[in-house]
């Protein structure tokens, strides 16, 4: 091997030479046992061959080995000193971390959950080892932030397919003209949902905290949002992370909640619902653009079919009651959960510039959008990704809310 072959391609692809020098990484892969080895030679920083390193080049070829085996076409693998003590995706054969890989690189977010993507290259298809790369990404974090990218429904729809099937709206006139895997969100024509009076402001699209369709036997699997055109005032989304939620509750509550169910449903007029419903006045009539859900039992314990993960399965805008305890008991238990999981700690706000998208997993998050004065036109394309575990059962009052519908 003559010096020039110690570089991988990617060491001379821009993305990663700018990660390096951020984040101050050795230019190449190390395992966890090579990192006591001496240092000899010029300092890596500054893009020296491997011939320095002799016990780093054989570490770092094998894990190329490894890596280009499994996902065919790694740049590089990468630790930075952060990696000491976040997770970020390890090559288990080998503890390498590979931070950096495909050509994206992943940072973390203001938040305890979520991550950004930076870096990826959507002008052409994306290959379909980064996407499985991806996929990943978003398994491990739930939610997945890419800035200033989303320029078309081209961009969008190339992207969403990385993470699965895509679910057409079931209602026609939400769907994009000439693209019926886009929903469009917007009250450019008049508010999109109800609108509220909040602190003195007609507010439009403010939705609670809820997992989208946790109303349904079958959620979707995750969506991704594009802005459009973002408003001046307010229109943020949050993401909670109920997965960590799950995790933090003491012992005794989990084995409370352990095999418990919940009813959960959906009414066009969220006022009606009983506990996270909007906070503010109806200013609009009830207008029925959305139809109501007949109720459903689902676990409130989920377990995450991709993850394994244990989730708090609350959407808290369309939980009812508790099954067997419709009483004071059931219903404060739900409170309390309520107040745990709400806690900012768990939350990640994103705040829009045009052009940003962001995939969530539906499984692992619930999701509220703040709202906007309803004066000011907000466009966001939206697509959803196909849930296909089902987790619950219709219940029988089902019938009664059918029939009434
Ligand atoms: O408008 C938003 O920010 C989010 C709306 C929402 O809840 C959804 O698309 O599921
Ligand atoms: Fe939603």
């Amino acid at each position: 091997m003559g010096a020039k072959s110690h570089k991988c391609d990617s060491y001379r692809d821009p993305v990663v030479k700018a990660f390096r020098q951020r984040q101050d990484l050795s230019p190449f892969a190390r395992c966890r046992r090579s990192r006591s080895a001496p240092r000899s030679g010029p300092s890596n920083r500054t893009g020296s061959t491997t011939a320095a390193r002799p016990s780093c080049r054989t570490k770092a070829s094998a894990a190329v080995r490894i890596g280009a085996a499994r996902l065919l076409r790694f740049h590089a693998f990468a630790r930075c000193a952060e990696c000491e003590t976040r997770a970020h995706q390890v090559c288990k054969r080998n503890q390498v971390e590979r931070k950096l890989v495909m050509g994206f690189e992943v940072r973390a977010l203001d938040g305890s959950f979520g991550r950004e993507i930076v870096g990826l290259d959507i002008s052409a298809a994306i290959a379909p080892d980064v996407a499985v790369a991806l996929k990943q990404v978003w398994l491990d974090h739930g939610v997945l932030v890419f800035r200033g990218i989303g320029t078309s429904p081209e961009v969008q729809l190339e992207l969403s397919r990385c993470f699965g099937e895509l679910e057409p709206h079931p209602i026609e006139k939400f769907r994009l003209d000439g693209y019926p895997e886009l929903i469009l969100l917007t009250n450019d024509g008049g508010p999109v949902g109800p609108v509220y009076d909040f602190a003195g402001v007609a507010t439009t699209q403010r939705i609670p905290w809820h997992t989208d369709l946790a109303f349904t036997t079958t959620p979707n699997a995750g969506a991704l949002l594009r802005m459009v055109r973002k408003v001046e005032t307010g229109g943020q989304t949050g993401w909670l992370d109920t997965a960590a939620a799950y995790d933090e509750l003491d012992q005794a509550t989990k084995d409370e909640i352990a095999d418990l169910e919940a009813v959960y449903l959906f009414r066009a007029g969220l006022e009606e619902m009983r506990f996270n419903r909007p906070d503010g006045k109806r200013l609009s009539p009830r207008k029925d653009n959305y139809p109501d859900f007949p109720p459903v039992a689902n676990p409130l314990v989920w377990t995450h079919p991709e993850t394994g993960r244990k989730v708090l399965n609350l959407s808290t805008l369309n939980i009812e009651y508790i099954v067997g305890q419709r009483d004071e008991q059931g219903d404060a238990l739900i409170r309390r959960l309520i107040d745990h999981a709400l806690q900012p700690r768990f939350q990640y706000v994103h705040e829009w510039e045009n052009n940003d998208m962001v995939l969530w997993d539906n499984r692992r998050t619930m999701h509220a959008a703040f709202g906007h004065p309803v004066d000011q036109v907000r466009v966001v394309h939206r697509t959803t990704i196909k849930g296909n575990v089902a987790m619950g059962r219709v219940m029988p009052e089902a019938a009664e809310v059918g029939a009434g519908a």
